[in-house]
């Protein structure tokens, strides 16, 4: 990878997977004016194109919000990137995203700032993104065929006046591109966020795909429609489905020779803050804050350094497990969903996790393909069965599981269900454990897989 590239990526937890095991982000809702109008958002919430549907979000002002960046860098040693990601559109709602991202530059000068944008006014705000140094955007494209967008987006609002139908879509449309190619061309990294509605823009999206590819695009994220009626959404009051976690997979895997894919995208809150699997918004609410905060770089820096050692460290360990996998040349794949809390180890017990990675070992390699979401098992030390069952259908398909710590009673539920899971590998890094779980399974010899 281009050097230059690399420094951009390398401590931004969505641009770069590598990185979402060891940076955070954190969001603030500033800018909750839009001027377009999807059928799958209902304006009392965040906005779905980047944040998870049906949540309300606390908003902030522009000083708020400086208050509450400065209390948590100083206490969330993780934290790399300040996002503006809704509700509302943070280029349309300019001046609250300019004065919020100024203020924060001053005081916190080695943060990333980044945002997301329905696209629509992003031409006019190119310039200003690159004097402030943001050097990531990202934009919802859901569609380049203006007959599709007119399904999407009942109007817009431009240039002082109202649109609607093919003739909305089709502005819409323009800017977007437009917006696209003056970041590409200024070098600021796009990722393009594309909701995945079935029977309106699936099949689209493969030539969505390929569209913003040709125009720089560095990341494409599909995401899942989520469609509730009690959302009150367009899509969720007319019964429109979002897709089948199968059918999201079938057409991310079709999008392989395109832009390059965002897989481990949480579809934060607009008021998130932590690593990509946690959310530690309610430990930093308005009603929390002091009145007065002074920034303390301490954490953050110490925190630097240990990553700065142990990410080498991780490199040379992971490549060592790929070529491991690939020597096995067994023409087989293991599904593997892992227990962790960051770092890229195996280092959270089973019952204590909210979420499992899931990667694929396969002759191609090692490859993260996911995250499965589920509810907490062992609350005070006690786990609870109905909530067991509900983590095994979330593991649907998984061939091991891999954690720090698991009791025989959630290990011989899971076997039940045709899961086996282990905590030998406790907190080796996760292509390590995975290389010796492939290797023993396909019959390498152990010794190269520890080696
Ligand atoms: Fe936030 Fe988005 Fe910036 Fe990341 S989130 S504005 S690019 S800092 Fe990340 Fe969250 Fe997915 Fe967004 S996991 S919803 S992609
Ligand atoms: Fe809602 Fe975001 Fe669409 Fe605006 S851009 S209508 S806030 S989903």
């Amino acid at each position: 990878m281009d050097p230059a590239i690399w420094e951009k990526i390398k401590d931004h937890p969505c641009y770069s997977e590598e990185a979402h095991h060891y940076f955070a982000r954190m969001h603030v809702a500033v800018a909750p004016a839009c001027n377009i109008q999807c059928n799958y958002c209902n304006r009392k919430y965040d906005c779905a194109n980047e944040s998870r549907p049906g949540v309300v979000s606390e908003r902030l002002t522009p000083d708020q919000a400086l208050r509450k960046v400065i209390a948590v860098a100083s206490e969330v040693p993780q934290l790399s990137v300040l996002g503006i990601a809704g509700p509302g559109d943070a280029c349309y709602d300019w001046k609250k995203t300019k004065a919020t991202f100024e203020r924060v530059a001053r005081e916190i000068p080695d943060i990333k700032l980044c945002i997301s944008t329905n696209g629509l006014a992003l031409p006019d705000h190119v310039g200003e993104l690159a004097d402030m140094n943001v050097d990531h955007v990202t934009i919802t494209i859901n569609m380049i065929d203006p007959e599709v967008g007119a399904k999407i987006y009942p109007w817009i609002f431009y240039d002082h006046r109202r649109y609607t139908g093919v003739e909305a879509a089709r502005i819409l449309h323009q800017r977007q591109m437009l917006g696209l190619e003056m970041l590409t061309a200024r070098g600021i990294l796009t990722k393009i966020n594309s909701v995945m509605i079935p029977t309106v823009n699936d099949e689209h999206l493969i030539e969505v795909n390929r569209w913003v590819k040709e125009r720089g695009a560095f990341l494409h994220n599909v995401m899942p429609l989520i469609s509730d009626p009690a959302h009150g959404t367009h899509f969720g009051l007319t019964g429109q489905r979002g897709p089948e976690a199968v059918e999201l997979k079938a057409l991310q895997d079709s999008l392989g020779g395109g832009a390059k894919l965002m897989r481990h995208c949480r579809q934060c809150r607009a008021d998130a803050v932590g690593l990509l699997g946690e959310d530690r918004g309610q430990e930093f609410t308005l009603d929390k804050l002091p009145d007065e905060v002074i920034y303390d770089a301490g954490k953050r820096e110490a925190y630097r350094e240990v990553v700065a050692c142990e990410r080498g460290d991780h490199v040379a360990a992971k490549s060592q497990a790929v070529a491991i996998v690939k020597a096995a040349d067994s023409g087989k794949s293991l599904l593997v969903a892992v227990a962790t809390k960051g770092g890229g180890r195996v280092n959270e017990h089973f019952g204590h996790s909210k979420e499992f990675q899931v990667y694929e070992a396969s002759p191609r390699g090692i490859s993260f393909i996911g995250h499965r979401k589920v509810e907490q098992y062992c609350l005070g030390g006690r786990g609870a069965d109905a909530t067991l069952d509900g983590v095994i259908a979330a593991l649907e398909r998984i061939d091991i599981v891999l954690c720090a710590k698991i009791g025989d009673c959630p290990k011989d539920r899971l076997a039940e269900a045709g899961i086996r899971a282990t905590d030998v590998y406790g907190y080796d890094y996760i292509e390590t454990a995975i290389s010796a779980l492939y290797a023993a399974e396909f019959g390498v010899e152990p010794m190269a897989a520890t080696a």
